[in-house]
């Protein structure tokens, strides 16, 4: 036995001798070495240096291993975004009314100076009705309103310029239908939240109403789930997140193609589970062509009525396209039951008759207004402060 250990050690021995040997000669030379990588970032969270801060170590006489309490994990410091509170809905309107200017300059100041001039001939009442015509307000209304107007002046005869305002406003407010009920309906029922389905083409600001939307609701204290239900782009989706992060509502989301009916369904549900008080769903931009994208829309709002009954279906139309949105919102309105319009841009245009024209032609009122990119220039549609801003002050 004792010769076979004998020549184990030995081997051992050279063995361990030639791998020495082999490494001394052909170890890297230092100027061969790579670059030394970045040290490794250390670990943030003390683990036994300071024990008595954790306020265990001295009770247990430093005989077991104290923790600090868990860190929470680094990404949701990171990622963990700052709700923000908005400024209240109520008197939004007024804050934002400068945002009218294009509208002002073109249609309140335009109709206040050919209204002021002394001879009222065809050929100012022509223009009187090109200005309105101009401005979006359709082919009715102006009649309607010029009819009226030249009236209203013969009866008055010589006019000072506060009476022409004062006619003006009076006919302008006419128009704008003051009466009619802009109630968002957004309150929850039973156990139920409402739930507002927000249409209309791709461009038009619904993802930025719904989230501003979001914002005014939650800025009121109510509790607001989202549902994206855009699920053709992934960047629909994201882009309504961020919304939700920032005004802490939280966001339902499907997968890239997805179904959006089944998104907006456990959207829903989410919104019941959760005591929500209202379920915004916000859907991809379906162009009235598409007949089969339409009928989606109609198979969005029937999933969701298997939840909860859809209390608004809200319509939103960019203020700056014209009769070529008022074409698309018809469409829309064949489809879902639209009980509001959201106007949006009308801070880029000078064409505010829009309001009148549209209301108009889909017997439906409009509700908000969009005047801005801003997350608050979103503003419940008050037509008083609309036409004192048109007309300036
Ligand atoms: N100036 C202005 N821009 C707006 C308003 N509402 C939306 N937008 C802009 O319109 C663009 C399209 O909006 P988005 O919500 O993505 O439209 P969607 O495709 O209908 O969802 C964005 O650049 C918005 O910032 C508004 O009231 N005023
Ligand atoms: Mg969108």
């Amino acid at each position: 036995m004792d010769g076979y250990l004998g020549i184990i050690v030995i081997v051992a021995i050279v063995a361990i001798l030639a791998v020495g040997g082999l490494w001394l000669l052909f170890r890297p030379k230092a100027k061969d070495l790579p670059p030394a990588p970045p040290a490794p970032p250390q670990p943030t969270a003390p683990v036994t240096e300071e024990p008595a801060k954790a306020g265990l170590g001295e009770e247990d006489g430093g005989t077991t291993t104290t923790l600090p309490p868990p860190a929470p994990p680094l990404e949701e410091l990171i990622k963990a975004p700052e709700i923000e509170v908005p400024p209240p809905s109520a008197g939004r309107m007024v804050r934002l009314r400068s945002r009218l200017a294009r509208s002002q300059n073109v249609l309140g100041r335009g109709l206040l100076e050919l209204l002021s001039r002394d001879h009222l001939d065809d050929e100012v009442w022509d223009e009187i009705e090109e200005t309105l015509i101009t401005a979006d307000v359709g082919v009715a209304p102006t009649r309607a309103m010029v009819e009226e107007l030249r009236t209203k002046v013969k009866v008055l005869g010589t006019r000072t310029p506060e009476e022409v305002r004062k006619l003006l406003r009076e006919e302008l407010l006419a128009q704008v239908a003051p009466d009619l009920d802009r109630t968002l309906h957004t309150q929850p029922h039973g156990e139920k939240p409402a739930v507002v389905l927000v249409v209309g083409v791709n461009g038009t600001g619904k993802t930025t109403t719904t989230g501003k939307l979001a914002r005014v609701l939650v800025g009121d204290g109510k509790k607001v789930v989202l549902g994206a239900a855009d699920t053709f782009r992934a960047a629909a989706t994201d882009q309504l997140q961020t919304w939700g992060d920032r005004v802490g509502a939280g966001v339902v989301r499907g997968p890239e193609g997805g179904d959006p009916a089944s998104v907006a369904f456990d959207a829903v549900a989410k919104g019941i589970e959760e005591k929500a008080d209202t379920v915004i769903i916000d859907t991809a931009g379906r162009l009235h062509t598409k007949t089969g994208l339409m009928d989606e829309l109609g198979k969005v709002k029937r999933v969701i009525e298997k939840k909860a009954a859809v209390d608004e279906v809200l319509l939103v139309l960019d203020a700056t396209t014209g009769q070529n949105g008022m074409r698309q919102a018809q469409v829309f309105a064949e489809v879902v039951n639209v009980t509001g319009i959201a106007l949006t841009k009308l801070d880029g245009t000078a064409k505010g008759g829009i309001v009148i024209s549209v209301q108009r032609e889909l017997g439906v009122p409009v509700k908000l207004v969009g005047l801005g990119e801003g997350p608050d220039d979103l503003a419940p549609f008050d037509p008083e402060v609309f036409v004192d801003a048109l007309l300036g002050d």
